[in-house]
């Protein structure tokens, strides 16, 4: 298995969700067990990881969105983007040496880390109450924005969480199970303003079709998908929209192997590395600087 691990590392598995436990693997090229450690005993959930296991195993299996600049998924199967960039350098420095990504919706990345389908998850999923409740965070690597995404032009003036609840016809796409959902629900949006989405591109569809007149999603990613759509603009960031900060998520057992990777992200926070891999997906390596997960977690929703 391990001789084998360079290639198969090099690979992505790809998970196709029907609903929050309904995972399927395609095209993987893992023969990790789900629940154990490289050669594991296959138990869903329970069995915890050590850093001991992971620098054996030689990897981390981490959920991914593949939404670019969080993260994305290279046409050769080789996971990136800011969250997994920084996931690996840090791990590297605890001497587990790569990672292996499997893409799964936001809704879909607790449930199966908790299940054992994969060690950790490193996709800007954004810290809040209920989260915290459910995984072991790491301390935060990004702190960002969230932002609509509107026909150009901005017919409906919309750019702020109060505007949506000010006018009752408008109608805001969000990501089933996402962080803008939250928003929107903590916000005491009306259920009728929510259109839910499966993934960013559908948000977007949405737009364009008309079926909603925002999609509210984090300022970057918007940014990303309005390169291939030039209907469609970005706002500025939301001013009362809670502050977002993501880091690893890992299952509350792996507590002790949470503790040693927030020690070597201390140290990788001081590095040149962390603000070049941060700075080349377009986030402000600052903007983290001071923000606790503590804080972040008392995010509401
Ligand atoms: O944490 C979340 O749920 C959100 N995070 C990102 C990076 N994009 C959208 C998603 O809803």
């Amino acid at each position: 298995m391990v001789r084998n691990h360079a290639k198969r590392m090099r690979r992505i598995a790809t998970a196709v969700i029907g609903g929050a436990f309904a995972v399927s693997l395609l095209a993987s090229c893992t023969t990790t067990a789900p629940g154990g450690g490289g050669g594991g005993d296959g138990a869903a959930g329970g069995v915890g990881k050590t850093v001991e296991q992971a620098q054996k195993d030689g990897y981390l299996r981490v959920a991914i969105a593949n939404e670019p600049p969080y993260t994305q998924v290279n046409t050769d199967g080789t996971v990136t983007g800011a969250e997994p960039d920084i996931l690996r350098a840090v791990l590297k420095t605890m001497k587990v040496d790569d990672i292996e990504g499997v893409t799964t919706p936001y809704e879909s990345m607790i449930p199966g880390l908790n299940a054992g389908r994969w060690d950790v998850v490193a996709a800007g999923l954004f810290m809040k109450q209920s989260r915290c409740d459910a995984v072991a965070y790491s301390e935060p690597v990004i702190v960002s924005t969230e932002s609509f995404g509107v026909p150009v032009g901005n017919p409906k003036n919309i750019t702020t969480v109060q505007d949506v609840l000010d006018n009752p016809d408008l109608k805001i796409a969000v990501l089933t199970g996402g962080f803008e959902e939250g928003i929107l629900k903590t916000a005491k949006v009306p259920q009728g303003q929510q259109v839910l989405v499966k993934d960013a591109r559908s948000g977007m569809e949405a737009v364009t079709a008309k079926r909603a007149d925002a999609f509210l999603l984090p300022t970057l990613s918007l940014n990303d998908l309005v390169k291939s759509d030039a209907s469609i603009e970005v706002t500025e960031p939301i001013e009362d929209a809670p502050k977002t900060g993501s880091g690893a998520a890992f299952r509350k057992e792996d507590t002790e192997l949470r503790d040693e990777y927030n020690k070597a992200l201390a140290e990788f926070k001081k590095t040149d590395e962390f603000r070049e891999i941060l700075e080349k997906w377009g986030f402000d390596p600052d903007a983290v600087e001071g923000v606790t997960a503590e804080e972040l977690c008392k995010n509401e929703g």
